[in-house]
């Protein structure tokens, strides 16, 4: 299977986006060299539009070397932009590459050395203003290398005020130069660090109001790196997606307690992963689903596409599920048995008059626990459905 067909063809309102560094993944290990050639990024973007996927992301450097002239630069960006115009694919999302470089190895905006950290601001704006120049609406920060081996080398806290005062600088040079960016600050718990600072989602959703420009930042949650903390993916999503921060997703997949695996999206745990669609389907989720992931090392160039093609493949096929699941009568009729009381106003938006009636509440306890909640139904008519019986 190299491409998607029928009703799990994917349309480019499906906002299905990759990574140039996706694709052009060469599975090179720790243990092992890449087993496969480097893929040129014009290239990469021939087969995304090959394969029907809406978008393309870049850090700076997957598309232009670090240490480019302008004219360089200049060149490789005009040569790029034709290729995604000729295969019909935009560039929803920019990043920039803050762990690659030696430089960087004891991290970016919070090292301890002064001019790395102005190096990566420096670094940062010219990735800001490669991606504008893309067509870029949202800019992902991935702090991989903001963490330590070793907590001797600087205090926590200082380090959280670092990255603070760097995201506050950056937001400023979005408003001055008028890119429009919504910041997405990406999360994970280790890896390369032995720890990783902002560990989680949630630890980025309680640093998000303490910025000089919150309503500009928000969360780009991996599948992944919650899973890797042993977190349920979709619970942390809807905590972003109910506080307004879901501004950017990366979808994937992980078996528990290894390394970050970055599998082919629904391909370890499909019914987390339907759970994830279904709510994102739900509520009407309208950002670029990008799937963060890399083929397997035993692929080849066409085993590439397969696994590109398998990811927007089993999203459309599980968004399918969830449509059934929300249509199934006997579904529909637990759910709203569920949800029934007995009519009690007891829980009446507070004021003093209905507090004083709460407390005064007698409340028939061996009543409320009559009451059935067949969630093992529930799940089986699920299990159901995703196994194709139902
Ligand atoms: C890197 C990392 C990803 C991040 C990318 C953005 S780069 O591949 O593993 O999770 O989303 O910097
Ligand atoms: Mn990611
Ligand atoms: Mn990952």
């Amino acid at each position: 299977m190299s491409t998607n067909n029928g009703r799990f063809q994917p349309k480019p309102e499906d906002k299905f986006s990759f990574g140039l560094w996706t694709l052009g993944n060469r599975g090179r290990d720790p243990f092992g060299d890449a087993v496969r050639p480097t893929l040129p990024p014009n290239d990469i973007v021939a087969i995304l539009g090959e394969v029907g996927a809406w978008g393309v992301n870049l850090h700076d450097n997957d598309l232009v070397p670090i240490d480019a002239s302008s004219a360089e630069r200049d060149r490789i960006v005009r040569e790029f932009k034709q290729a995604c115009k000729d295969h019909g694919v935009v560039v929803p999302m920019a990043t920039v590459s803050l762990f690659f470089h030696p430089v960087f190895r004891d991290g970016g905006f919070t090292a301890n050395d002064p001019e790395v950290r102005a190096y990566a601001l420096q670094k940062t704006m010219r990735a800001m203003d490669l991606g504008a120049e893309l067509g870029a609406k949202i800019f992902v920060l991935w702090g991989g290398r903001e963490g330590v081996e070793t907590d001797a080398c600087r205090r926590a806290d200082e380090a959280v005020k670092r990255l603070r005062d760097a995201v506050n600088y950056l937001c400023e040079y979005n408003i001055t130069c008028g890119y429009g960016y919504k910041f997405a600050l990406e999360a994970k718990p280790n890896e390369p660090r032995a720890d990783i600072y902002m560990p989680t989602t949630g630890h980025y959703l309680g640093f998000i109001p303490t910025l000089e420009h919150p309503e500009m930042v928000g969360v780009n949650p991996e599948v992944a790196h919650e899973q890797m903390a042993g977190l349920n993916f979709m619970h942390g999503v809807a905590q972003a997606w109910e506080a307004g921060k879901l501004f950017h997703i990366d979808l994937n997949d992980q078996m528990p307690g290894r390394y970050d695996q970055d599998l082919r999206f629904g391909s370890a745990n499909p019914k987390a992963a339907f759970w994830l669609v279904k709510f994102l389907e739900d509520v009407g989720y309208d950002g670029p689903r990008h799937f963060d992931a890399h083929a397997y090392r035993t692929e080849d160039c066409c085993g590439v596409k397969d696994f590109a093609s398998g990811c927007m493949r089993t999203y459309l096929i599980l968004k399918e599920k969830a449509a059934r699941w929300n249509g199934d009568r006997e579904i529909r009729a637990i759910l709203k048995e569920i949800s029934q009381g007995n009519g009690t106003s007891a829980l009446a938006k507070y004021s003093k008059k209905n507090a004083a009636s709460l407390s005064a509440h007698s409340f028939d306890k061996e009543a409320i626990l009559k009451k059935r909640l067949p969630y093992e139904r529930l799940d089986q008519l699920t299990v159901d459905i995703l196994l194709g019986v139902r």
